[in-house]
């Protein structure tokens, strides 16, 4: 009795934390939007911005959407593992603490230091514009202490996670389900939110481990320029860190998707073989395709180039193909009736996958000779990133805002016209991409203003949409407190 009423305690308490995560997310989500709504009309000349502003705004849009989307990635993880695997809430207030801290230093940095190296800081830009009075070089040192610390913070989250999965399953590779897939066991099988879960704890540290050193070396370049790094290696680890980081903030929030589609249909989504083949087979290849970011850097190894191309067609597929065919398998003939909730899970299974098509033509060789770094990039990026990885999120927050009821409760028309104006907005970059019209410029030609001002106005909507999912959420935080 003492025992379920303690961990009913820290459920409990998981849940204060799980709130103030999204709350979080949802308000940075918002800002970082409005940031990139001024970029798009500074872009269109529909307003005047300081060039060296513009860049302020990319630095700190792209690094503030990458942590938001594991902010909310993770708190959308935690609920859903925290029913299987015991874990310690203290982790998730450590890393919030670091995360705000981190965020501070880095808004510091940015919009009064002027650092504005993009969300990359990709070697030597960050001693570069320090030496050459682009920025204050103690801005440098201050963002990426900042992003340190939040890295550190995700560290502890994802040991935390991992600590839990071996505590309850005994390894992580019985985490993958490896001694079902492997040996036939039919003991102890890991339901799919503990097999993402894993996937998530051993990608997220290796690019964390990665990521952490690279930070450091540049900080101590920054300080003492004769420190030099080998550039290839800088942006090996850089990539290895960024591709793998933001990938998994999909693989995180994807569990919604496993937890949720089920309750609403009444069927189970069970573990298949075939499933645990598909998230082991994405937890190897998502480790080595980062070289598809690298694809014009000549000094790169030719074969290592060649696993990024070959790898990136089928990195996505087997998570994909498993976690498509079983909604659809869940679906098909259940009777659902579609609301905001639902229809956000039915969105976010669609922007997952069809923006994986402009990222994998991307990563053709031959293809990335003319669209790598044109429009076409945050493109595709954006398409599985608004349309994919938000929609879980924002399903997430409606889910609680009422109560984890899962009757439907309609709505679905602002999910749709969200799907509507987000497929709006990331069609203009893919166009000006098509048209090779450059990504991080602050000052486009008249020919490519058209691009830029109906995204703009794409823009417009999509802010106000999200402004209705989040804010929804946010009123209904003192009952979901109160309800438990
Ligand atoms: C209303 C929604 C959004 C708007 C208006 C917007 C706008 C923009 C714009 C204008 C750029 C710069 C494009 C360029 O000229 O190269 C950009 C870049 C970027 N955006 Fe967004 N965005 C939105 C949502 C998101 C979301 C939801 C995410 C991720 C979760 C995201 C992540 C990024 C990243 C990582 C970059 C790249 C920054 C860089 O090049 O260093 N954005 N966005
Ligand atoms: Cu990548």
């Amino acid at each position: 009795m003492a025992d379920a009423r303690t961990s009913a305690g820290i459920a409990d308490r998981g849940r204060t934390w799980i709130v103030l995560y999204l709350a979080t997310a949802g308000v940075v989500i918002l800002l970082m939007m409005v940031f990139g709504l001024v970029m798009r009309l500074a872009q269109s000349e529909w307003i005047a911005l300081d060039p060296a502003f513009y860049y302020q705004l990319l630095t700190v849009h792209g690094i503030g959407m990458v942590g938001i989307a594991a902010l909310g990635g993770v708190a959308v993880l935690w609920h859903y593992l925290s029913a299987h695997v015991a874990l310690r809430p203290a982790a998730l207030a450590i890393n919030l603490v670091l995360f705000m801290l981190g965020v501070a230093m880095i808004l510091w940095a940015v919009f009064i230091g002027g650092f504005a190296p993009a969300w990359t800081f990709l070697y030597p830009l960050p001693a570069v514009g320090s030496s050459n009075g682009q920025w204050q070089a103690w801005s440098a040192v201050l963002d990426l202490t900042g992003v340190l610390l939040i890295g550190v913070g995700f560290l502890i989250l994802c040991l935390e996670m991992g600590r839990g999965i071996v505590a309850a399953y005994g390894g992580l590779g019985r985490g993958l389900g490896w001694h079902v897939l492997f040996a036939g066991s039919k003991e102890k099988v890991p339901p799919p939110t503990v097999v993402a879960g894993t996937m998530v704890v051993i990608v997220t540290t290796l690019a964390l481990i990665a990521g952490a050193t690279i930070v450091a070396m540049t900080i101590l370049n920054v300080l003492f320029p004769a420190l030099a790094i080998d550039p290839l290696i800088a942006k090996n680890m850089i990539y290895f860190f960024g591709h793998t980081f933001i990938n998994a903030t999909i693989y995180m929030a994807v569990v919604v998707v496993y937890e949720l589609l089920p309750r609403i249909t009444g069927r189970p989504w069970k573990t298949s073989k075939v499933f645990l083949a598909g998230w082991t087979l994405s937890t190897t290849m998502v480790l080595v395709i980062y070289p598809h970011h690298l694809l014009m850097d000549f000094a790169m190894p030719g074969w290592a180039l060649a696993i990024g191309q070959v790898l990136s067609y089928v990195n996505s597929l087997p998570v994909l193909v498993v976690t498509g065919l079983g909604a659809l398998a869940i679906l098909h003939r259940s009777g659902i009736s579609w609301d905001v909730v639902s229809t956000l899970l039915l969105i976010a299974m669609f922007g997952w996958m069809a923006g994986v098509i402009p990222a994998v033509v991307d990563a053709t060789i031959s293809v990335n000779y003319v669209m790598h770094n044109t429009m076409w990039v945050p493109g595709h990026f954006h398409f599985y990133l608004l349309l994919g990885l938000l929609p879980m999120i924002f399903a997430f927050m409606l889910h609680l805002a009422r109560g984890e009821d899962v009757a439907a409760h309609g709505g679905d028309l602002s999910a749709l016209l969200y799907l509507g104006f987000g497929l709006g907005f990331v069609a203009m970059f893919l166009l000006g991409g098509w048209a090779s019209v450059p990504r991080r410029w602050a000052v486009h030609l008249p020919e490519w203003l058209v691009w830029d001002r109906i995204a703009a106005v794409m823009a417009v909507g999509v802010v106000v949409l999200a402004t209705v999912f989040v804010v929804t959420f946010l009123l209904r935080i003192p009952r979901i407190l109160r309800h438990g």
